[in-house]
């Protein structure tokens, strides 16, 4: 066995289902190698951040690990940014990158995609990685790549791999799996002792789960460890999504200011707010209507456990889990919390403009008739307006909030899933990535893409109105959409959104994008309450 083919049965053996990449020269024997032995599917993309993106979202969709495969330089530097959001949001994708041999790195000569030194790349991705390593001695890879992926797995976080050129058919022996760190037994059971008192003694407990609930293919266990303590489950923003299908009493999504009313008042003055892999962000808390003792909660994140002043490290997240699960394996599940949000339903088939709301509603109602959809959404406010439809498996940037995420997420959905995904997208972020949908035909991908078309960087402009740099030109994008082998629908009032979310449900085989004209300056509920929200709380701090 050589260095590349041990490489992708570790990627495969750590939860790898495909690989999303662009070649270029110094990765092309790799490249040959992933096509030759069949062991991953290769999916091309047109552009290395969709590479990042459909990677990140593949990880979040499936549990397991998102690998983005690149050339040196050109390639894996176009990549930093979606690395960086995956490092941000806790998703476990390999970067894995071709490089110059040993040879021509001693050449004397600057290489081709060489930035300042030959490391300079390695050394970039050291800040938006966990774990890197440079495979250019073959007979450390199958321990080196054991290590990287461990972690990668361990902290779910992104991790580098730099293949040089001359070592992809080195000899090397098989990767093993490393086993992941245990807990120290008393020190756990001090842990989950201390957090059940906490919850047994509290009047009003309430469970925030965040992402780290699915990167560790937790949220079956925690469903059932909600029922069992009866507590109210409400997901941070970040967290949307989760518990979509595990029967969970689930109330909703924490907003603070701009959320639900009722979960903004069970979160705020909770005695024992217990939070479970959720990540301390300004958009998880940033809006809190009152601000959030956060040592008065009971976080269980990043591999430890805090209560108040008490930090356990080393207690990861499935073994809490687990240790609360026995302590009260002999209740009964308790149920009858009912969800605190109803989502709007029954969009009217008029004359009037499109809101995002509108949009909203439509969905709701053909996931109704058609069967619930995963989501990937961009950030704009697309990504607030799925705050109001029902709750379905979902992936956005909802921290990094980086734009040109939402499409190529969407094909990563259906190429680690199989299931048809639906994409939410501005016209400003579509403009970035939005192309990938060209890729689509290809491999048989048929996404609905629902384009909200205010030909404005409409968020920017709610923070700051009198810029006229937030307004874009009309860009006609259901007219492209034949031309990328899909299916277009332009539509300016609620009846035609109807019509052309039934006509796209049919339609199966070929992309469907709908390009919804909204208004400049119509925003979603939930980002007029989000922006008023940060507003207010910038103001309170310059004061
Ligand atoms: N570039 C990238 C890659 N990501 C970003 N988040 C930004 C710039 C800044 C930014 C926003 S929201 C936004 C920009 C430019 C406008 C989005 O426009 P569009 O996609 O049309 O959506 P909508 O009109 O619904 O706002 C965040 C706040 O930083
Ligand atoms: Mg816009």
């Amino acid at each position: 066995m050589h260095v590349t083919e041990s490489l992708l049965h570790a990627l495969k053996a750590h939860g790898a289902q495909e690989i999303f990449g662009i070649p270029g020269d110094f990765a092309l024997d790799f490249f040959k190698v992933i096509e030759d032995s069949g062991i991953l599917p290769l999916y091309t993309l047109s552009h290395e951040p969709s590479v990042g993106f459909a990677a990140d979202a593949a990880a979040r969709l499936n549990c397991g690990l998102g690998v983005a495969a690149v050339t040196y330089g050109a390639g894996a530097l176009n990549m930093v940014n979606p690395v960086a959001a995956a490092y941000a949001e806790k998703s476990p994708v390999a970067v894995i990158s071709g490089a110059p041999g040993e040879q021509e790195e001693h050449s004397g000569l600057l290489l081709h995609h060489q930035a300042k030194t030959i490391d300079s790349q390695s050394l970039i991705f050291k800040e938006v990685t966990c774990d890197q390593v440079k495979l250019d001695h073959a007979e450390r890879a199958a321990g080196d790549i054991a290590r990287v992926l461990k972690n990668c797995r361990q902290n779910s976080r992104p991790v580098y791999i730099e293949l040089p050129r001359d070592q992809v058919f080195k000899p090397s022996q098989p990767v093993s799996n490393l086993p992941l760190p245990q807990p120290d037994p008393d020190a756990l059971a001090a842990c989950v002792e201390e957090v059940c008192n906490r919850l047994d003694t509290a009047k009003a407990p309430v469970l925030m789960v965040g992402v780290e609930i699915r990167r560790y293919r937790l949220e079956q266990k925690v469903a059932e460890l909600a029922q069992k303590l009866a507590l109210p489950v409400v997901t941070s923003f970040m967290g949307r999504g989760l518990l979509a299908s595990a029967g969970a009493p689930l109330l909703g999504t924490y907003m603070g200011i701009a959320g639900t009313p009722d979960i903004t008042r069970r979160v705020e003055d909770s005695d024992a707010l217990l939070l479970l892999g959720v990540i301390l962000s300004d958009t998880n808390f940033g809006v809190s209507k009152k601000q959030i003792d956060l040592r008065k909660t009971v976080q269980a994140v990043d591999g430890q456990v805090s209560l108040g002043f008490h930090v356990y490290p080393g207690i990861p997240l499935d073994a809490l889990v687990d240790g609360l699960l026995n302590c009260v394996s002999s209740r009964q599940p308790k149920s009858g919390i009912k969800p605190a949000v109803s989502y709007p339903r029954g969009l009217q088939a008029d004359d009037h403009t499109v809101t995002p709301t509108d949009i909203a509603r439509g969905v709701n109602d053909l996931m109704l008739d058609h069967g619930r959809m995963p989501i990937a959404a961009d950030t704009g406010d697309c990504l607030f307006t799925a705050l109001e439809i029902e709750n379905t498996e979902f992936v956005a940037p909802g921290y990094y909030a980086t734009m040109g995420f939402g499409v190529p997420a969407g094909l990563g959905i259906q190429a680690t899933s199989g299931q048809r995904p639906l994409i939410l997208v501005g016209d400003g972020a579509f403009q970035m990535t939005g192309w990938e949908l060209g890729n689509c035909s290809r491999y048989g991908w048929d996404p609905i893409v629902l384009v909200f078309n205010n030909s404005s960087w409409e968020m920017l402009r709610a923070f700051q109105p009198q810029s006229g740099f937030n307004d874009l030109s009309e860009w006609r994008f259901a007219e492209l959409a034949d031309a990328l082998g899909g299916e277009g629908r332009c539509v300016t009032t609620r009846r035609e959104l109807k019509q052309a979310l039934d006509a796209a449900a049919r339609q199966r085989g070929r992309f469907q994008l709908i390009d919804i004209r909204i208004p400049r300056g119509v925003l979603s509920d939930t980002l007029t309450r989000f922006v008023a929200g940060l507003k207010k709380r910038r103001r309170k701090q310059s004061r």
